[in-house]
């Protein structure tokens, strides 16, 4: 049998019907037959981080297992972006979709194209949030808790919960 690995990763869209790209994403992975979804989050609508002069985006963490080595699942994530219309202009920009590899079972990993854990993931109210939705217990790599990184984050102001509602967009804040 070939050995399963877990990986956590962060959906995110801002243009569009940004959900439709989210629940697009989900679809192409569950049909790779390397790729099951253990868990997803919820869905949740964010301020922009980096670049602020842009839409709000829907994110979203899902967990992860595969047969597939970092590299390979990277590939299929980019592979996805393409397929759904990601163009690439400006860095941390406005996208249809992004899919990064937050943490691939415990190990770091430093390559040109693909550093894991997500170095910027950390500080980020947008991916710690959901991600803390879907495994409350995580540990990182470095032996910290998930729970201490959700304590110290200064930005959860800027992440709701969302919902869609006949048409119109809808959302809640988040309570921690
Ligand atoms: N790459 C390196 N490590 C990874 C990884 N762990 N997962 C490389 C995925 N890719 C990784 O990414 C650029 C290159 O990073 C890839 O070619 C890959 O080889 P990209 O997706 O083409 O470009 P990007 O998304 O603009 O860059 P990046 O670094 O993914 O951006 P960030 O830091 O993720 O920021 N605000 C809110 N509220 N919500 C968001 O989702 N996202 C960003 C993007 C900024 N602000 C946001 C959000
Ligand atoms: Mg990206």
């Amino acid at each position: 049998m070939t050995d399963q690995h877990d990986a956590y990763v962060a959906l995110g869209s801002n243009i569009g019907e940004r959900d439709v790209y989210l629940h697009g994403a989900i679809q192409q992975l569950d049909a790779h037959p390397n790729i099951t979804i253990v868990k997803k989050s919820s869905i949740y609508e964010t301020d922009p981080v980096g670049y602020t002069d842009q839409a709000a985006f829907l994110n979203m963490v899902i967990k992860l297992t595969t047969t597939l080595q970092p590299l390979e699942l990277l590939d299929v994530l980019q592979g996805i972006e393409d397929t759904l219309g990601r163009t690439r202009e400006v860095r941390w920009g406005p996208r249809t979709i992004d899919l990064d590899i937050l943490l691939y079972n415990k190990e770091n990993i430093k390559l040109e194209r693909l550093h894991v854990p997500h170095p910027r993931m950390f500080e980020r109210g947008f991916v710690l949030v959901p991600l803390y939705e879907v495994d409350q217990n995580l540990q990182f790599p470095n032996g910290q808790d998930l729970q201490h990184y959700v304590r110290d984050l200064t930005d959860k102001e800027g992440v709701r919960k969302w919902k869609r509602s006949s048409g119109a967009d809808e959302s809640a804040p988040f309570e921690s």
